[in-house]
C-alpha cells in the first residue's frame, strides 16, 4: 500500500538523526573554500514569529546550497539576550529576568531546531552568559585603553518610559526606538565610545561594500553625515583672550554676518550674559532649551525663538562688532555649536533676522539676474551662485572660488580654516539598566577612575536586587556598589550602569568563530579563517544602529591587532517584511500567523518552500492561506511521484540513456533546471524562481509515458531530490532514502548541468515567402546556413508553397528562418 506523505514524522526523525550524525557541524577540514553564512540572531522574546521564520528559510537555502557545493560552511545561531523586556517581565511577574530569558532561549531553540534549518549548535552564544559578558568587558576595557572610551557630562537623550538614556542612533524622529515614547533630554555624566575618531573611514569603506544594498549604503552615509566648509574664529574682546568658534559651510559669505547666535548650552552663554540686563531672561530660556527634543527645537516649521545676550563679537575680517544672540535652532553638538549669521543669504537666517529686524547684507551678486542685489533680502535670501560684493579684497571673486580662498586666508592669520564637520556624535553607551553587561569600572577617591583588572573578570551581575522599573537595579545592591580599589586596595563604589546591549551585538559574530577560548574573545587564525561574514542576513531596520556599531566595532579590533579584515559583512541581504493582508503581522491587528500552528498543520517543509516561493528575499511577502495550501500540494504531489516509481528506482536503474523524444526532452529539462536552480540559489538569490524551474520539472516527470527510458527517468528523480535539498530537508532526505540510497541528500554533490545536453536536436524555424510566414518546419539543429537553404528549398511544403514562381533570392537565419523572395 501506498504511504502516506506525513511530516510531522518524517520531520521529527530526521531532526533527530541529522542532530545525531553532527551533520550540521562546522566542518574544518582544511582544503576547502570558506562560507560564513550568518543570520542575525533574535532577542529572547519568548515566540518566534514569521519574519524570523522568513530569515532562517533564506539563511538556510544559502547554507545547505554552499555545503553541497563543497565550502566548508560556518552557520551558527546564538541570542542577543540582554535588554529590557527581560526586565519589565521582572517587574509584571516577579521571575528574574535570567530564568525568563533562559525560559524563552530553551523554547525558541527548539522552535528553531522544528524548522530543520542547518545550524551548527555546537557554537551558540548567549549574550547574557556570564562566560560571554566577561568579554564584552574585556573589550570595553580595551576601548578604554586606546582612549576610545570615556566618561562626560553632557545633555542625553532620555526615555521616561524606560528609564534609561538612549544613543543618537536609538532615538528615530525624536522618540525611542524601543517604545516609542518621545525622548527628553537629561544632563548626566555618562560613558561614551568615540565613533565619531572613525567617522571618516566609516564613510569612505562604504564605496567598498558593492554587495550592501545602496539604501542602507545611503543610510548610514547620511547618518555620517559628512559636511565640508571652514572654521571661524571672532574674538570676544569682553572677556579678554576668549573666542567663539562657528562652523559654516559658507565661508565666502563672511562679509555678510550681522549677528552670531550660540546655542542655548553653549559653556560660554552664562559668563556672557552674567550682570547683564539680558541675565534673567536668556537664563529661562536656557533652562527651557535643555527639555526641549532637537527634533522638535529644529523642526523645518518650527518657529525660531532667540534672544541676544548683550554681548558682542569681533569680526575676524572687519573688526566690526557683531551682537551674539542664542536661539533654540542651534545645536550644542553640531559643528562648534555656534553658527554666524548671514541672512542676505541663508532663508533660516534671513526669517530670523526679519522676526528680530537685525540687519541684512548682500554679498554675493547674483549674476544670472535671478535676483537683483538690492531685492536680495527684502522678501527672500539668495542662496544661489554669484561673485562677491562687499566683500574687501575678495570682490569680484566667483563666490566657489571664495569658499577656498576666504577659508585659506583665515588660516594664514590664525582665525580659523578649513574644516569637515560630520553629523555622527560619539555612542553613549552607558544604560541605567540592570539587565545588561556591568561596565567594569570601580570609582575612588584616591585614584579615581579605575578599570576592573581584566583578570578579574567578569563583573557579575548581583541577584540581590530590587527590580522595580523605576530606579537602576544595580543601585539597590550594597554588595555590588561597595568594593576595593584595585589600585589603592582602599574604599570605591562600583560602577552601576551598565552597557548598551548594541555593544552585545556589536562583536557576536566574531565569537562563533572561537566560542570556547577562554584566553581572549576570540583567537585571531580562527577569526581570520572565518571572516568576512560571506552572507549576512537580516532586517532593513538595522541598516544604522546594529550595521554601523559592528562595522565600527570591526574597525577598532582591526587597529587593535586582532583581527586582519576591517570590515565585517561582505555582503548583506536585508529581508523584506512577512505581511498578512497587506499589512504587517502585529498583535494588535489581530493578523498573526504563528509558525508553530503552521508547522503544526503543514510541516516545516511547507513553510520553507511557500516562504521562499511566495517573494524574493528583499521583497515584502504577503502570507495567503491559498499560498501555504498550494506549497503543500506540492509537496504531497512530490511525494506520489517519487513514491509511484520507488520500487523501481530502489531496484537499481540503468544509465540515462535518453534516445526516444520523451526522454531526450526529460534529459534536457532535468539538466536545464539544475543550470536554472543553480544560478538562481547560487548567483541572485531568486529562490522562487528556482522553485517554479522544479515545479515544471515535477510537471513533466508527471507526463512522462510508461514506455521511455527508465534510466532518464531515475536520473531526472534523483536530480529533483537534490535540488529540493536545500529548499526542503526533510522530504528530500525520506524520499532520498525512499529510492534506496544509503547515505544523506544532503552529503551529495551539487550537480554540474551538461552544456550538451541543453542544446535540442531539432529546432523549428519559419518559412517567409516575400517577407510574410507561411509554413513552420521542424529542422535538425546546427545546420549551418548552406545546408539550412538547400533543405528548405528542396522541401515538399516549400514546393508546394512557390508552385510555379522563381525563387530570386534566398536568406536563411539558422535556427529561426528562411526567408524566399519570388517572382
Ligand atoms: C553661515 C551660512 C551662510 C551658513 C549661508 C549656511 C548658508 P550642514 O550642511 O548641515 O553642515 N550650522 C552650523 N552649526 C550649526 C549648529 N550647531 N546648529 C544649527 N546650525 C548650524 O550645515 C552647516 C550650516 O549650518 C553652517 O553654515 C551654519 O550656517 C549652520 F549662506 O554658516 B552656515
Ligand atoms: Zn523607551
Amino acid at each position: 500500500m501506498a504511504r502516506q506523505y506525513d511530516p510531522a514524522q518524517i520531520e521529527r526523525k530526521w531532526q533527530q538523526r541529522w542532530k545525531e550524525s553532527g551533520q550540521h557541524k562546522t566542518n574544518e577540514a582544511a582544503g576547502k573554500p570558506k562560507f560564513y553564512c550568518l543570520e542575525q540572531f533574535p532577542y529572547p522574546s519568548g515566540r518566534l514569529h514569521m519574519g524570523h521564520m522568513r530569515v532562517y528559510s533564506i539563511g538556510d537555502i544559502i547554507a545547505r546550497y554552499k555545503r553541497m557545493n563543497g565550502y566548508q560552511v560556518l552557520h551558527p545561531m546564538g541570542w542577543d539576550a540582554f535588554g529590557l523586556p527581560a526586565e519589565n517581565a521582572a517587574v509584571k511577574y516577579g521571575a528574574a529576568p535570567s530564568k525568563w530569558t533562559y525560559e524563552n532561549i530553551s523554547y525558541m531553540k527548539q522552535q528553531m531546531e522544528r524548522i530543520g534549518v542547518s545550524f551548527d549548535w555546537s557554537r551558540e552564544v548567549t549574550t547574557c552568559a556570564p562566560d560571554y559578558y566577561k568579554w564584552t568587558q574585556w573589550l570595553f576595557l580595551l576601548f578604554y585603553e586606546r582612549g576610545l572610551a570615556y566618561r562626560k557630562k553632557a545633555y542625553v537623550n532620555w526615555c521616561p518610559e524606560c528609564s534609561t538614556v538612549l544613543a543618537n542612533e536609538q532615538v528615530i524622529d525624536g522618540r525611542c526606538w524601543r517604545c516609542d515614547s518621545e525622548v527628553t533630554k537629561k544632563d548626566l555624566e555618562q560613558w561614551f565610545f568615540r565613533i565619531t575618531d572613525y567617522a571618516e573611514r566609516l564613510l569612505a569603506d562604504l564605496d567598498g561594500l558593492p554587495r550592501w544594498p545602496e539604501k542602507v549604503r545611503t543610510m548610514q552615509r547620511n547618518w555620517i553625515g559628512k559636511s565640508e566648509g571652514a572654521n571661524v574664529t571672532f574674538t570676544l574682546p569682553e572677556l579678554g583672550d576668549e573666542a567663539i568658534t562657528v562652523f559654516t559651510t559658507r565661508p565666502d559669505t563672511l562679509y555678510g554676518v550681522t549677528y552670531m547666535v550660540l546655542a542655548p548650552e553653549h559653556p560660554l552663554v552664562r559668563r556672557l550674559i552674567a550682570g547683564k540686563p539680558q541675565e534673567a531672561e536668556v537664563t529661562r530660556f536656557i533652562e527651557q532649551m535643555k527639555k526641549e527634543s532637537e527634533i522638535v527645537r529644529t523642526s523645518a516649521d518650527a518657529e525660531k525663538v532667540g534672544y541676544f545676550t548683550g554681548a558682542y563679537a569681533k569680526h575676524p575680517l572687519t573688526g566690526e562688532e557683531i551682537p551674539i544672540w542664542v536661539a533654540n535652532y542651534v545645536l550644542l553638538d553640531y559643528g562648534t555649536g555656534a553658527v554666524m549669521g548671514v541672512p542676505a543669504h541663508d532663508e533660516r537666517d534671513f526669517a530670523f533676522a526679519k522676526k528680530y529686524g537685525l540687519p541684512i547684507k548682500a554679498v554675493i551678486n547674483p549674476l544670472d539676474q535671478s535676483m537683483l542685489v538690492e531685492e536680495i533680502g527684502v522678501d527672500a535670501a539668495y542662496t544661489g551662485e554669484g561673485t562677491l560684493i562687499h566683500s574687501g579684497p575678495f570682490d569680484g571673486m566667483p563666490n566657489r572660488e571664495a569658499i577656498r580662498a576666504i577659508a585659506d586666508y583665515l588660516r594664514q592669520n590664525g582665525q580659523g580654516g578649513p574644516t569637515v564637520s560630520y553629523r555622527l556624535r560619539d555612542w553613549l553607551v552607558s544604560r541605567q539598566r540592570y539587565w545588561g553587561a556591568p561596565i567594569p569600572i570601580v570609582y575612588c577617591d584616591q585614584c579615581g577612575i579605575v578599570p576592573v583588572p581584566k583578570e578579574q573578570l567578569p563583573v557579575l551581575l548581583p541577584e540581590d536586587v530590587v527590580i522595580d522599573g523605576k530606579r537602576n537595579p544595580l543601585t539597590s545592591s550594597e554588595s555590588f556598589v561597595n568594593t576595593t580599589c584595585p589600585n589603592c586596595g582602599g574604599k570605591a563604589r562600583r560602577e552601576t550602569d551598565t552597557m548598551d546591549t548594541f555593544i552585545d551585538s556589536s562583536w557576536y559574530y566574531l565569537r562563533y568563530t572561537d566560542p570556547d577560548n577562554e584566553e581572549l574573545p576570540f583567537a585571531k587564525d580562527k577569526v581570520d579563517k572565518w571572516l568576512q561574514v560571506d552572507e549576512y542576513i537580516g532586517g532593513i531596520e538595522h541598516a544604522i544602529l546594529h550595521l554601523l556599531y559592528s562595522r565600527f566595532f570591526t574597525k577598532v579590533l582591526h587597529d587593535a591587532g586582532m583581527l586582519s579584515y576591517d570590515e565585517p559583512f561582505r555582503s548583506l541581504l536585508t529581508q523584506g517584511m512577512v505581511l498578512k493582508d497587506g499589512a504587517k503581522m502585529s498583535k494588535s491587528k489581530g493578523n498573526v500567523v504563528s509558525p508553530d500552528e503552521m508547522i503544526e498543520k503543514y510541516g516545516a517543509d511547507t513553510v520553507r518552500l511557500f516562504i521562499l516561493f511566495a517573494a524574493p528575499p528583499e521583497r515584502d511577502l504577503d502570507w495567503t492561506d491559498t499560498g501555504v495550501e498550494g506549497s503543500h500540494r506540492f509537496l504531497h504531489r512530490v511525494w506520489r511521484l517519487v513514491e509511484g516509481h520507488a520500487s523501481l528506482l530502489a531496484g537499481g536503474v540503468p544509465k540515462a540513456n535518453p534516445q526516444d523524444p520523451a526522454a531526450k526532452d526529460l534529459y534536457r529539462m532535468t539538466h536545464f533546471a539544475i543550470k536554472k536552480v543553480s544560478e538562481d540559489i547560487g548567483e541572485r538569490y531568486a529562490f522562487n524562481t528556482a522553485i517554479s524551474t522544479i515545479m515544471e520539472l515535477v510537471n513533466k516527470l508527471y507526463a512522462y509515458p510508461e514506455e521511455a527510458d527508465r534510466g532518464t527517468l531515475a536520473f531526472a528523480i534523483e536530480h529533483l531530490l537534490i535540488l529540493l535539498a536545500p529548499i526542503t530537508p526533510h522530504i528530500a532526505e525520506e524520499l532520498w532514502q525512499m529510492i534506496g540510497k544509503q547515505d544523506s541528500v544532503h552529503e551529495q554533490s551539487w550537480p554540474a548541468y551538461d552544456p550538451q545536453a541543453l542544446v535540442l536536436d531539432e529546432v523549428e524555424i519559419v518559412i517567409q515567402v516575400n517577407g510574410k510566414v507561411r509554413e513552420k518546419l521542424i529542422v535538425p539543429n546546427g545546420l549551418s546556413r548552406e545546408e539550412l537553404e538547400q533543405l528548405v528549398i528542396n522541401h515538399d511544403k516549400t514546393k508546394a508553397l512557390l508552385q510555379d514562381k522563381t525563387v530570386r533570392k534566398v536568406v536563411a537565419v539558422p535556427g529561426k528562418l528562411v526567408n524566399l523572395v519570388v517572382s
